[in-house]
Order: C-alpha cells, then structure tokens, then sequence
C-alpha cells in the first residue's frame, strides 16, 4: 500500500485535501474550531473542536458533499505572507491557532493559504486549485485529545486520504478493503482466537481456546527445534529486584519501556522487560571452562513493556507479551558461527510457514543518541562490522537503520509488514559485548586464564504474541493443518440413521489426538458445510448412507468444492502423516 507521506506530490495533495475538508466543516457548522490538519502515511487528518458534538458517519457524507460542492467550485489556492501582529488578529476567534501562532520561533515569516471564503494559517505548499482535490475520500472519524494529552479536551478527528484520479482512489480503496477484511482483530474476533477487555487494559489480550491451541502447537513446534539444536530451556521469575536491572544497565537505558517500580517495606520490585538479565545470572552460577561453549538458554518467557495506550494494536503490539527467547554464550572466535546459525535457523523456519515478503535490518546506534547507547566505539564498531560481515557473507540483502540498536549492541532485525501497513520486527539477533561485561560474566579459556563470553540474543518467532498476528495476517485464519484448532469436522447429514457412525469416526480421531468436532445440530447439511468452511476448519467429514456402509469417509478440504473419499483407516493415516509433517 502506498505511503502517502513518502509521495512529494501526493503530500501535497492530501493537505490541500484536508484545507478543503475544514473549509466544508467551517460550511455546516460555522462554530467550529480547527486545530491542526496534517498528512499521514495513510492520508491526512483534521482535528476540530465542534463543542459537545460527536460527528456521525451520516455528517461524514454531508461534509463529503459539501467537499465536492467546494471542489467543482474550483477556487484558486493562495499563498500570504503576514505579521505576526495580523495573524493573531485574523484568527483572533481560533483559540487552537492563536496557540499555534504563539508557539512559533520568533523569526518564523507566518504564512497562510486561502480558497475562497476560507483561510487556513499553514507553511504549504499546496496544489493550485481546489478542483484537484476532487478525487478523495473521508475515511472515518474518532476523538483525539488536544495535543494528545489525555488532560485535554477530545478533539473531532476526520480521516481522508486524496489521489490524482478516480481510478487511483479506487484502487487505493479496494486495498484498504483487503487490508480491513486480513487485519488479525478482524479475523482474531470472527474466528475466537484472542480477545481484549477494558476492565483488563489496554495492550493486554486474553488468548481464547482457539489461539491457546494454536500457541500451544507453536510453542511446541519451536522448542523441539531449538532441543535438537542443542538450547537448554529455563524457567526463571516475571519480577526482579530493581537492582538486577541497574546491574543490567537497564535501569539508566531501557526504563521508560518499563512498569514502575513495586516498593513494599525495604524492598523494590519491578516487572521484568527482558529476560536477559535472569540468564546473564543463571550462566554466572557456574564454572565455565572454553570447551563448554556455547552455552544456550532458551526461554518462553512473558515480558512487560509499558507501550503508550495509542500504540498499542491487537496481538501485533502489546504490554504482555512472551518471547521466544534464548542468549547464547560464546566464545569471540564462535560469533560468526552462532550468528550464521541463527540466520539459518530465521530462514527455516520462515520456510515452514511460508514467509516470503520480510527485509533483514541491520539496526546501529545512533551515535548522537549518548542517554540511550553507552559510549564506547571501539565496542560498536567490532559488534557492528561483525554483523555485516556475517550477512554479507551468507549473501543476505540488508539495509542499515541507525538508532534502532538495543541499547547493549547492534540487531539483525527481520522486518515485516502488517495489514495495516505497520512496518515492525518479526525475529532478532543481536551481539551484545555490553552485559558479560556488567556481569562480569567469565570462561576459563585454554591458557587457564579468565576470558570473556560473547552474548548473542535471539528471538526466532519475536514474541509469540507478534508472530500470532502475523500468522493470522498471512493465513487469512486458514491456518494450516498442524495449526488448526479444529482440525476435522464431522457432520451426519441424517442424524438419526447416521450419527452413531459419524461419533465412531470422531472417537477414532480423537484418541489419536487429532482435534476433531462433531456438528449434530438440527440444521441443514448445508448451512452446517457453510459454517465450517467460514470457520476455515481445514477437512470438513459428510457422514451418509455409503459412508456409513462401508467404514468410509468423504470429506471436502477448506477451500475446495470436490469431495473426496476415502476409508476410515486411510483417512486417520494420511492426517497423522500431516500433522507430524506440519505440512
Ligand atoms: C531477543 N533481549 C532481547 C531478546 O534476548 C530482546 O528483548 N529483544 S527485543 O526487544 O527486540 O524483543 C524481542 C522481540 O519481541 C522483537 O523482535 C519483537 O518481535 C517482539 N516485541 C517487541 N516488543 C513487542 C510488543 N510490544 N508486542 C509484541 N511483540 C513485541
Ligand atoms: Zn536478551
């Protein structure tokens, strides 16, 4: 989907677009008051005071009218320049601009634009007419806080997005369609999957039976794999003392991401962001001599991030979440091995589900940045150049972004796009040189002298929380076999002649723990197979006479119109084959 931000002209146009939309508003309702209006990546906004009135979708299409009516007008756009002295006279009844004008740099020269009877004080640029502004649409409306400050009065925010033609527009639109229908809320609520609730908070999602299965089988999935790749898995405390974390560095560099502090009698406790303090801890506890490493600890392990409310989004952001995370402890002279590994590993397990369209992210520091990154270059540059290195060598294509490092070291991010179009990180891996250091983490090396480890953090899956959303995004909720919550579903199409069967059927499934449902309603075979399929049910089983007769199945595939049979036993062989495939 296009950014409209990132388009010199459609920037434009999209402003102009949002000076038309206040001109329409100042029509209809002649008290409003105007804040700010400007473009977003999705198009513009404009927020409004309009009193106590709350705009409705019917007043969307009113305004949408009076936009048209202005636009086939056709009134020239112009440019001023004025005083400070005037500007504060013109828009002496704009309590919002008065403030704006205030808050501008003394020597700032003040412009404004006019269109007909309206003037809006605005830097520009914008397009020559408001004729060009016709192709546009108003997307929906909600509150915003003046200055997004929750103390503030809510504010009438108006979306719209503008295009050149009519034809862009529609396409446009026909995307944000596809977006809305593939947004993981959208489907998370259709098909049962999770669920929030403003008693429990924002950004703080429950899991319903559906999603928990669908977890449980991811979480199994990726443990098994890192098992065999030789990760020892912990368990280790959601609270830490605030010291751990001042220990950490996390403290001076991460506590704005992080929950206040629980002070009770002489202690202070504090809801853990990361896990990799517990772990820097849980290597100390022993002896390590140079043949031991690496050493990897792995955990499934819930976290809390105190994201800002208006960031929050479904699954994909979160305040709880639980990584898929492990720190390996290396040797300098096995980074490049445990990196490549890592990589392979992302890449795997990106083949097995189908994940194509992601970019690997070399994340720096910025160097400016001295309050979030510790001041050591020679430290950046090494963790850096390795990095690079290791990806340049598996012929990996990259690109650099500075001030998205953790504060201990540099990330090779995975970077994906939501429905909606965030841009966010999948899986990490990142070189830390930083905490061994503040742990004084050591290894006896092979002169029997004290040598220190290497930390590489990683999250294959990022946080199972992430991953679930963009799983949804990608599947559409169809999730694949091994996935699926339901995985078979059996309907007798008489179930007076045919039930006993078809319960024969699901008996046999289920006792070999495949997740199978038995729809013996009293509705029609046809209602009952539309249901399945809009519950995306992988194998939806018909139960009749000549299955009944002859210890056979039919059944239809999610998205598939043919049926096909098949006997009893072979039906169970070829789903466990499946399952066990995660095909
Ligand atoms: C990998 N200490 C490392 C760890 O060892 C760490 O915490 N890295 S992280 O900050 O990048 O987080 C790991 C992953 O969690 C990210 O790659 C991302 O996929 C996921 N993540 C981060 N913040 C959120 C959030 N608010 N909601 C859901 N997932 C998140
Ligand atoms: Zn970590």
């Amino acid at each position: 989907m296009i950014d409209i931000k990132e388009d010199e002209r459609l920037s434009v146009l999209n402003h102009s677009c949002a000076h038309l939309l206040a001109q329409a508003v100042k029509h209809l309702y002649p008290n409003a008051k105007f804040w700010v209006g400007p473009v977003i990546s999705e198009g513009f906004y404009y927020d409004i005071d309009l009193g106590d009135y709350t705009l409705t979708d019917d007043d969307l299409d009113k305004i949408s009218k009076e936009m048209k009516k202005l636009s086939k007008d056709g009134k020239r756009i112009y440019r001023e320049e004025i005083s400070r002295e005037e500007a504060l006279e013109r828009f002496k009844d704009d309590p919002y601009k008065i403030d704006i004008i205030n808050e501008l740099p003394k020597d700032e020269v003040i412009s404004c634009y006019t269109q007909g009877d309206f003037t809006d004080l605005c830097r520009g640029p914008h397009v020559d007419s408001v004729k060009e502004c016709k192709n546009f649409k108003l997307l929906k409306v909600s509150g915003a806080y003046y200055k997004g400050d929750s103390k503030n009065k809510v504010l009438q925010r108006i979306y719209g997005v503008c295009f050149d033609t009519k034809e862009d527009l529609d396409k446009h639109l026909a995307l944000l369609e596809e977006a809305k229908e593939r947004d993981h809320r959208k489907i998370g609520k259709d098909l049962d999957l999770f669920m929030g609730h403003e008693l429990v908070g924002p950004g703080l999602q429950m899991w319903l039976p559906n999603g928990a299965t669908v977890r449980y089988e991811l979480e199994k999935y990726i443990k098994d794999k890192e098992v065999k790749l030789g990760y020892n898995h912990v368990y280790t405390p959601y609270l830490a003392s605030t010291e751990l974390y001042k220990v950490s560095g996390h403290w001076d560099h991460y506590k704005e991401d992080m929950f206040p502090t629980m002070k009770m009698d002489n202690e202070e406790l504090v809801l853990r962001p990361m896990n990799c303090p517990h772990h820097m801890l849980i290597y100390k506890h022993k002896l390590h001599s140079y043949r031991d490493l690496p050493i990897r600890i792995g955990e499934l392990a819930p976290d809390f991030r105190y994201e800002a409310s208006g960031a929050v989004c479904g699954l994909e952001r979160v305040r709880q979440m639980c990584q898929n995370d492990a720190h390996l402890f290396v040797r300098p002279d096995q980074i490049k091995e445990e990196v490549s590994n890592v990589v392979n590993l992302i890449l795997e397990v990106y083949k097995d589900f189908n994940i194509t369209n992601y970019a690997f992210r070399l994340s720096l520091r910025d160097k400016n940045n001295t309050e979030k990154y510790f001041d050591d270059d020679e430290m950046w540059e090494k963790a850096e150049s390795e990095l690079r290195k290791v990806l340049t060598e598996l012929g990996i294509d990259f690109y650099e972004a500075e001030g998205e490092a953790a504060f201990y070291g540099p990330k090779l991010d995975v970077q994906i796009k939501s429905a909606i179009g965030h841009d966010v990180t999948l899986s990490t891996c990142q070189l830390d040189f930083l905490l061994p250091e503040r742990f004084d983490l050591t290894y006896i090396d092979e002169n029997g002298q004290k040598a220190r480890p290497v930390v590489i953090h990683r999250a294959i899956l990022g946080t199972f929380d992430r991953f679930m959303a963009f799983l949804i995004e990608e599947t559409k909720g169809a999730f694949p076999l091994w996935l699926s919550p339901i995985q078979v579903n059996i309907i007798p199409v008489n179930n007076e002649y045919h039930l006993k069967y078809a319960e024969k059927v699901m008996k046999k499934l289920a006792d070999k723990n495949i997740r199978v449902k038995l729809d013996d309603r009293d509705e029609k075979l046809s209602y009952k197979m539309r249901e399945s399929q809009s519950h995306k049910i992988p194998y939806t089983v018909i139960i009749g006479d000549k299955e009944k007769d002859n210890d056979n199945v039919s059944y239809r595939l999610f998205g598939h119109k043919e049926t096909e049979t098949l006997s009893l036993k072979e039906f169970e062989k070829e789903l466990l084959k499946q399952i066990k495939e995660r095909r």
